[in-house]
C-alpha cells in the first residue's frame, strides 16, 4: 500500500514532464498569432498527415488592444481577464479547433500568461479584445474579477515599481515586468482564479501549457497552481494524463535565478539552444559544427528530459528577450534549415518548430525599430486568414517554415528515429559533420566552404535511399537525391558547398 502510495506520487510528480504526444510524434510547432480557424484547418489538413505532435497556439485571454502603435503581436502578453476571446478568434472558434485538431491528434498546448495583467499604464475602458471593460488605473479587473488586493506591489522595493535589476530575485520576482501589473500568486484566490482559467482549457481538451514569464513567479506558487489543474480529457486522452508543462525561464547564465529552480515542477525553455546553435551554424567566434559531437548536458544545458528546444522564438525572432544576434530565424533561411534539421535529428529535448508571419524590418544599430508589428492584418487590426498556394507555401505575408519541405521532412525523420541511440559521429574537424540515430536515420552537414566527399557509416542497412532534404520518397521514386548504403552500413556522400542545401538525411521510411 505505503508502495503503492510512493508510486501514485512520483506518478504525479513525474506526469507533467510528458508532452502528452499521440506515440510516434515527437515535435510541435508554435502557430504564432494564426486564428483558430486557421489552426483547426492546419490540423487536418496538414499537421496531422505529417506527424506533428502538437500547436503551442498564442495567448487565448482577453487581452488589451494597443493602437499606439498599431495592434502590436505584444498586446496579446496584457491580459485583462481570463475570457477566451482574442485576437485568434472567439471561445466556439477555440473550441472548435481543440475538438478538431485533437481528433486528428494533433494536440494543443496554450500559452498562458498568468503573471501578470496588462500594463500599469493600460488606462481604462474597454479597449479590450471581448469589449470588457477594465481598468488599469485602480487595477480594477471585473471579469475574473480582480482588485488592487491582488497585485504585489506592496512587495516590490524599487523607485520605479518595474524590476530593475535581474541581480535581485526579489525583484524579479515581486516586482512587474516591463510595468505589467504583477499578480500575487501566493494569494490563494489568485491562485484559484488562474487555475480555474486553465482548467477550463484543460477541459474544452488541451494538453498543457507554455506558461509565460516563469522566472517572474515562485517555483513555490507555480507548483500550487500546477497541483490544482485537472487531469486532461479522457475523450482524448488516457485516464489520469496530466497536463504537460513548459515553462518560459531565460536562464543564459549571470542571473541568481536558474532553470533548475524549476524543473521539479515542468519542464523549461533551454534558452542556451538556439543562442549556442546559432553561433556554430554562423561560425561565429571560431564555433564549427564538428564541437556539436557532445551537443546537450555536455554543453551546460538543463537535462535532456527536462528541456524544451527551439531554434528560435516569437520574442528572440525579432530582438525581444534573449539571445542575441546570433539567433537564427527564417530571414537567414540557408542556415536556419541546417540549424532546424539539426535540432530534429539530435536526440536533446523535446523540439518545438517556429513558424512566423513576415513583417517590415527596419533594423538601425542592430534594433529593429519595427519589432511590435503585429500579424498580417486588415485595416481595422483584424488579423488575415493563412493562405495556401498552390505549392503548399502559404501566402498573405505568412512564411510556415512548418511546410518547408526540409523542416516538414525533419519532423518525419525525428518521428522515424524516436528512441533511437545517438551513434556513428563523423566530424571533420572543421563544419562537415554526419551521425546516425541507430540503425533508423542518417544526417549529414556540410558547412564548410569547400567540398564535403567521404565515405561515411550511416548506421543504416544496405539499400538505396532518397534524401528527404532534396526531395523524398513519393511512389516508389526519388524526387531528390539518392544515397545507396552498402551492407556494410556505409555510403560515398558529396555535397557541394554551393548546394542549395549542403545537407542530406535518409531513413528507414525514406528506404526504396
Ligand atoms: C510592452 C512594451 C513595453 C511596455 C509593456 C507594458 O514593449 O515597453 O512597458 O508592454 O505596457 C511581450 C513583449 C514586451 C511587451 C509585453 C507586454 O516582449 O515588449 O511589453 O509582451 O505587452 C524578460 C522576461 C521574459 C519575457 C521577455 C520578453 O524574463 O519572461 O522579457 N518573455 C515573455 C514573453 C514575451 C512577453 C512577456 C514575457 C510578458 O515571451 O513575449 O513580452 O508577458 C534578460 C533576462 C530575461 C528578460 C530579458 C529581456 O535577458 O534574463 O529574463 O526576459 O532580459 O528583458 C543577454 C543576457 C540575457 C538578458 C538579455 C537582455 O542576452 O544573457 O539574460 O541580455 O538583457
Amino acid at each position: 500500500m505505503k508502495l503503492l502510495i510512493l508510486a501514485t506520487l512520483i506518478g504525479l510528480s513525474f506526469a507533467q514532464f510528458n508532452p502528452n504526444t499521440q506515440s510516434g510524434r515527437t515535435a510541435i510547432v508554435h502557430l504564432f498569432e494564426w486564428r483558430w480557424a486557421d489552426i483547426a484547418a492546419e490540423c487536418e489538413r496538414f499537421l496531422g498527415p505529417n506527424g506533428f505532435g502538437g500547436v503551442q497556439i498564442s495567448p487565448p485571454s482577453e487581452s488589451i488592444v494597443v493602437t499606439n502603435p498599431w495592434h502590436p503581436w505584444w498586446q496579446r502578453y496584457q491580459p485583462i481577464g481570463y475570457n477566451l476571446c482574442s485576437r485568434s478568434g472567439n471561445e466556439n472558434e477555440l473550441r472548435d479547433m481543440i475538438t478538431r485538431c485533437n481528433n486528428v491528434g494533433v494536440y494543443i498546448y496554450v500559452d498562458a500568461v498568468i503573471n501578470h495583467m496588462c500594463g500599469a499604464g493600460g488606462g481604462s475602458g474597454t479597449h479590450s479584445s471581448c469589449g470588457s471593460y477594465f481598468n488599469a488605473n485602480n487595477k480594477d479587473f471585473p471579469t475574473v474579477p480582480y482588485s488592487n488586493l491582488d497585485f504585489n506591489d506592496g512587495k516590490c522595493n524599487t523607485g520605479s515599481g518595474n524590476i530593475e535589476n535581474y541581480q535581485d530575485v526579489n525583484q524579479v520576482r515581486n516586482c512587474r515586468l516591463v510595468g505589467l501589473l504583477d499578480l500575487a500568486l501566493e494569494k490563494d484566490y489568485v491562485r484559484g482564479k488562474t487555475s480555474d482559467y486553465m482548467n477550463k482549457l484543460i477541459d474544452m481538451g488541451v494538453a498543457g501549457f507554455r506558461v509565460d514569464a516563469c522566472k517572474h513567479m515562485w517555483p513555490g506558487d507555480l507548483s500550487a497552481v500546477y497541483g490544482r489543474l485537472h487531469n486532461l480529457n479522457t475523450k482524448w486522452f488516457p485516464s489520469g494524463s496530466r497536463p504537460f508543462i513548459f515553462q518560459e525561464v531565460i536562464d543564459l547564465g549571470g542571473e541568481p535565478i536558474t532553470s533548475s529552480e524549476y524543473t521539479g515542477v515542468g519542464r523549461v525553455t533551454e534558452f542556451k539552444y538556439g543562442a549556442k546553435l546559432g553561433n556554430v551554424i554562423r561560425k561565429w567566434n571560431g564555433e564549427k559544427l564538428s564541437f556539436l559531437k557532445n551537443w546537450g548536458e555536455g554543453w551546460g544545458f538543463m537535462p535532456s528530459d527536462k528541456a524544451l528546444v527551439f531554434t528560435d522564438n516569437h520574442d528572440n525572432q525579432r530582438g525581444h528577450g534573449a539571445g542575441g544576434a546570433s539567433i537564427v530565424t527564417f530571414w537567414d533561411a540557408r542556415i536556419y534549415k541546417m540549424a532546424v534539421a539539426f535540432m530534429l535529428a539530435h536526440p536533446y529535448g523535446f523540439t518545438r518548430v517556429m513558424s512566423s508571419y513576415r513583417w517590415d524590418r527596419n533594423i538601425v544599430n542592430g534594433q529593429d525599430q519595427n519589432d511590435w508589428i503585429g500579424p498580417p492584418s486588415n485595416g481595422d487590426g483584424s488579423t488575415k486568414p493563412v493562405t495556401i498556394n498552390a505549392d503548399g507555401t502559404c501566402g498573405n505575408g505568412w512564411v510556415c517554415e512548418h511546410r518547408w519541405r526540409q523542416i516538414t521532412n525533419m519532423v518525419g525523420f525525428r518521428n522515424v528515429v524516436n528512441g533511437q541511440t545517438f551513434s556513428n559521429w563523423w566530424d571533420n574537424g572543421s563544419n562537415q559533420i554526419s551521425f546516425s540515430r541507430g540503425n533508423r536515420g542518417f544526417l549529414v552537414i556540410n558547412n564548410d566552404d569547400w567540398e564535403l566527399n567521404a565515405t561515411l557509416n550511416t548506421g543504416l542497412p544496405g539499400g538505396t535511399y532518397c534524401d528527404i532534404i532534396s526531395g523524398q520518397k513519393e511512389s516508389g521514386r526519388c524526387t531528390g537525391k539518392q544515397v545507396t548504403v552498402g551492407g556494410d552500413g556505409r555510403a560515398s556522400i558529396r555535397i557541394s558547398n554551393s548546394e542549395e542545401d549542403p545537407f542530406m538525411a535518409i531513413h528507414a521510411d525514406s528506404k526504396l
